[in-house]
C-alpha cells in the first residue's frame, strides 16, 4: 500500500494513525500542500480533486477518502476492531465519528480555511465565517466536554475511529490558536491526553 500524505495536513494524519493502529507496513509519497504538489497534473490523475490522503494499492487502484480507506483496512487487517463489533456499537462509532467530523473537524477547518494567512492568495477567505466557526468550536468543547464526563472515549468504553477523527480534528486547531482549556473542559482534556498518549498519535 502506497499512501500519499502531507505531514502536516489532518485528514492524511486519520489514516497514518489508523494504520498505525492495526500495525499495518506501507509506503509514503509526500505531497506538499504548502507547495502546491497536490494540485500538479500528474497527482490530479490520483486524484482529481486534489485533495490528501490517496491509497493507491499494489495493483494501481486508488482510494480518496480517508475514512473509505480506513474502512478498506479494517476489512484486511480486522484487528484491533475501530469500527465496531456488533449493530449496536457499529451505529454508536459510525454516529460519533459523524459529530467528530461534521461538529468539530468542519468548524476547525473553516476558521483555518477563512482566517488563516496559509491560505491568503490561494483562496477566497471570509474572516466573518471564521470567527462564527470559532463561536462553534467553542460550544462544541462544551458539549464534548459534558460528554465525556462517563466515559473515556468518545463513542464509548474504548478507543476506535471516532477518537482519530476528533484528535486530528482538535490538534489541528493549534494552528490557528483553538486549544483545550484544561481547568474549563477537564473531561475533553483527559480524554486528549489519554489518546494522545497512545504510540499511533504520533503517526
Ligand atoms: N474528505 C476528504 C477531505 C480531504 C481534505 O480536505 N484534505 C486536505 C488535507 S487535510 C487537502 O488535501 N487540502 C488541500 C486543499 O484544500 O487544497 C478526506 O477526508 O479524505
Amino acid at each position: 500500500m502506497l499512501l500519499y500524505h502531507d505531514l502536516r495536513a489532518p485528514n492524511p494524519r486519520r489514516v497514518r494513525i489508523f494504520l498505525a493502529e492495526k500495525g499495518v507496513a506501507y509506503d509514503t509519497i509526500e505531497v506538499s500542500i504548502a507547495a502546491a504538489a497536490h494540485q500538479t497534473q500528474e497527482f490530479r490523475r490520483k486524484n482529481p480533486l486534489a485533495l490528501l490522503p490517496v491509497l493507491e494499492l499494489a495493483d494501481g487502484k486508488v482510494l480518496r477518502e480517508s475514512m473509505a480507506i480506513c474502512r478498506y483496512v479494517e476489512d484486511v487487517q480486522p484487528e484491533p476492531n475501530l469500527f465496531g463489533v456488533d449493530p449496536w456499537e457499529r451505529a454508536q462509532v459510525e454516529q460519533w465519528n459523524r459529530h467528530a467530523e461534521l461538529e468539530v473537524f468542519y468548524p476547525i477547518a473553516q476558521v483555518f480555511r477563512n482566517s488563516h494567512t496559509f491560505w491568503t492568495g490561494r483562496i477566497k477567505q471570509a474572516p466573518e465565517f471564521a470567527e462564527i466557526m470559532r463561536e462553534q468550536v467553542a460550544a462544541r468543547f462544551e458539549w464534548l466536554d459534558d460528554e465525556l464526563a462517563d466515559r473515556p472515549y468518545i463513542a464509548g468504553s474504548r478507543f476506535t475511529v471516532a477518537d482519530i477523527t476528533a484528535l486530528c480534528a482538535i490538534d489541528f486547531g493549534k494552528v490557528s490558536d483553538i486549544r483545550i482549556d484544561a481547568t474549563a473542559r477537564p473531561n475533553l482534556a483527559a480524554w486528549h491526553k489519554r489518546v494522545s498518549d497512545r504510540p499511533s498519535a504520533k503517526a
